[in-house]
């Protein structure tokens, strides 16, 4: 039995403020909702689709601190940016706010101070890592230390990022502090919990038994949450950035960002419609839904409604449709190793293909497990998909009518069995496309949508119109009033999916607005209708422009690599007399060949400008011999001859490592003189 709900309120999650938005965002989250809410709107439907920035979190406070400027400094910066790609992408927010503004801060204190006075917070004490020297307690993220599983010098008091083990802060091996550098000390410190064990019993019905149609990842990560039992959660924190924790002798802590951010949705909704936005949030008749990635489901699904539960007074949602994550050429998408495709980089790349970034995203969304990003990929729907079908259509159908009716709708004659069925299929889909949008599964349904632009596509090849319009100007007519309204058709169908491309169809047959009832009909467009000149809806992108994409990746990839890499630990000091022993030297490589039977050595003679010289060097694996021939090198001159493989080495070549564990020569920049003192 499902419910019936008078209007839909859509939420999105709030990206963290502290960089920009990137195509994973995208195709997790904010594609989906705004096909979703454009879906509601365009069949009539109330509908109120609420996204804003989560701007608190002690990552935006640790960067600030890093850049040496304020928080609110940082997230100014990028709550802008984000807002502006999703206005370029075309996301219907009816509100895009943020959280650092007044009416979130009085929101997510008024609530947290309900649940105060209600008696439903646990406080406690327990003992934290503290900062003497800065006179601070210190966040998870703040203290850095040895991991005790893999020995990372630089592991983090929340996370080790070399081995992903998480970590508690009393883990760590030699704790520092982040903020001062200091050893920091445990110090007792008092916190307001969520006692979500409290609230087990109702979730795990209200879950489990009432909400077996979540998606099968969301169903199952709650399953393993609540089988696994709750634990009281903190929802303050020792913290200079985000709410103060409104209560007496509170001071220098806020709320714990995942207690305010998801508040944010009703601040958002309150500053939108500050007159009615109970409607939205405290009547039965709405339904309430969330769309988020999947790191976020415990909080949406177990942490929040508690939250709301606790207040008493708010609905629940009716579906968290979580997505799973994409990754991008194989890898995990990573803002901190700038592994990504950045959405205000691909409109200054790609200007006005939007529908592109969509249509790709969409037909490849990670729905049910992660999904890989290429750019051979979204080549090739490009050109297979959208121009080769879509785009083919509609220009055929188009530009018929401009050469043969003088831009006018032709009118229709009789219909032939084979028009007939062309739209009964066509027709047909509507209900397939409409049940999988509203089961949360895009993928599907967009795929159904090109199905119908691919019968379009398959009418005009079968029914050949430039052929007929020869001997037969009536049947031309009909078959290209046909084609013209599966054209208007299709700008129904994919205004949820591809709206600029469905404007851009809008424009060109001279129409300003439809309603999703209307799929199917085959007289929206009257006889005589005047057709304006059509121009390409997609265009082909060419080999080049993706090799520079593969390419971009490629940089990036070596840049982390260079960035990475570990320098070895320093050797002891020695005396400026010590190192002047060293008698180091230019020379050019004469002479080079394989050490037989050994797959390191390689036998170099060497130009020293003193007569020459033999030198054995551990290089073979890195330089075929005949490339070394020529090259200048430098080399230590004076180190005392050893007989290695039975050939006396004089000498040592200098090399180093690359990134990747590869010795690389160490060369004079220019030619030196051979012979000529390494100072
Ligand atoms: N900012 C986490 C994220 O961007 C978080 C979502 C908040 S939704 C209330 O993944
Ligand atoms: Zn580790």
């Amino acid at each position: 039995m499902s419910k019936t709900f008078k209007r839909t309120l859509i939420t999105s999650a709030l990206p963290y403020a502290n960089g920009p938005v990137h195509i994973g965002h995208l195709a997790g989250v904010y594609v989906p909702a705004d096909i979703y809410a454009r879906y509601l709107r365009i069949k009539g439907e109330e509908v109120l689709f609420i996204g804003g920035s989560d701007e608190h979190g002690v990552p935006i406070a640790l960067k600030a601190k890093a850049e040496g400027v304020t928080p609110q400094e940082v997230v100014d910066r990028f709550h802008y940016i984000i807002k502006k790609s999703f206005e370029d992408f075309g996301i219907t927010f009816d509100i895009y706010s943020r959280t650092s503004s007044k009416i979130h801060h009085k929101t997510a204190s008024d609530f947290f101070r309900k649940l105060y006075d209600k008696g439903e917070f646990i406080e406690k004490s327990s003992e934290q890592y503290y900062d003497n020297e800065a006179q601070q307690f210190l966040a998870d993220r703040y203290i850095t230390g040895k991991c005790p599983h893999c020995g990372n010098e630089r592991a983090y008091g929340d996370q080790c990022e070399s081995c992903g083990t998480s970590l508690s802060p009393l883990d760590l091996i030699e704790p520092k502090s982040a903020v001062s550098g200091s050893v920091p000390v445990l110090k007792e410190t008092k916190h307001w919990y969520l006692p979500l064990d409290k609230h087990e019993s109702w979730l795990k019905e209200w879950i489990l038994n009432q909400h077996k149609e979540w998606k099968s990842n969301v169903y199952g990560q709650c399953k393993s949450w609540l089988d696994m039992g709750l634990q009281p959660r903190a929802v303050s924190r020792d913290l200079d950035w985000g709410v103060p924790v409104p209560v007496a002798g509170a001071e220098g802590k806020v709320l714990y960002v995942w207690f305010d951010a998801p508040i944010g949705y009703i601040s958002n909704t309150v500053e939108y419609a500050p007159n009615d936005w109970e409607k939205w949030w405290k009547n039965e008749d709405t339904k309430l839904v969330h769309f988020i990635g999947k790191d976020n489901i415990v909080f949406h699904c177990i942490v929040f409604p508690s939250m709301l539960k606790a207040d008493g007074s708010y609905i629940l949602p009716e579906n968290v449709p979580a997505n799973e994550f994409l990754n991008l050429e194989g890898d995990k998408i990573s803002t901190s190793r700038n592994w990504a495709v950045w959405l205000h980089e691909y409109m200054e790349e790609f200007p006005g293909k939007q529908d592109v970034l969509r249509y790709v995203l969409t037909a490849n969304a990670p729905e049910t497990k992660d999904n890989d990003f290429t750019w051979k990929d979204f080549q090739a729907r490009n050109n297979n998909e959208l121009v080769a079908v879509f785009g083919n259509f509609v220009n055929r159908a188009l530009t018929f009518t401009q050469k043969y009716f003088e831009g006018k709708v032709p009118a229709c004659g009789e219909l032939t069995e084979y028009d007939k069925q062309t739209l009964d299929d066509f027709r047909r889909i509507k209900g397939d496309l409409e049940n999988y949008i509203e089961h949360y599964r895009f993928r599907e349904a967009l795929k159904e949508a090109m199905n119908m632009a691919r019968i379009g596509n398959k009418y005009l090849a079968d029914t050949e119109p430039w052929k007929v319009i020869k001997t037969d100007q009536q049947r031309a007519a009909t078959i290209i009033n046909i084609s013209l309204q599966i054209t208007a058709n299709l700008a129904i169908v994919f205004e949820p999916f591809l709206p600029f491309t469905a404007n851009k169809i809008m424009k060109m047959i001279g129409k300003e607005k439809f309603s999703w009832q209307e799929i199917g009909c085959i007289s929206l467009l009257e006889v005589g209708h005047a057709i304006q000149t059509p121009e390409l809806l997609f265009e082909r992108i060419e080999d080049e422009v993706i090799e520079a994409q593969i390419q971009k990746l490629q940089d990036t990839k070596k840049a982390n690599e260079i960035k990475n890499h570990q320098a070895a630990p320093l050797k002891p000091d020695v005396a400026f007399e010590d190192f002047a022993k060293l008698d180091i030297r230019v020379g050019k490589v004469m002479e080079c060949t394989k050490v037989p039977k050994v797959d390191k050595l390689l036998q170099l003679k060497i130009d020293d400008g003193l007569g020459g010289r033999t030198i054995i060097s551990g290089i073979a694996q890195y330089y075929q011999p005949e490339n070394l021939t020529g090259k200048n090198v430098c080399f230590i001159a004076n180190l005392a001859p050893r007989k290695i493989k039975g050939i006396e080495s004089q000498g040592m070549i200098l090399s180093a490592e690359d990134a990747n564990g590869k010795l690389i020569l160490i060369q004079p920049e220019t030619d030196a003189a051979l012979g000529s003192e390494v100072k």
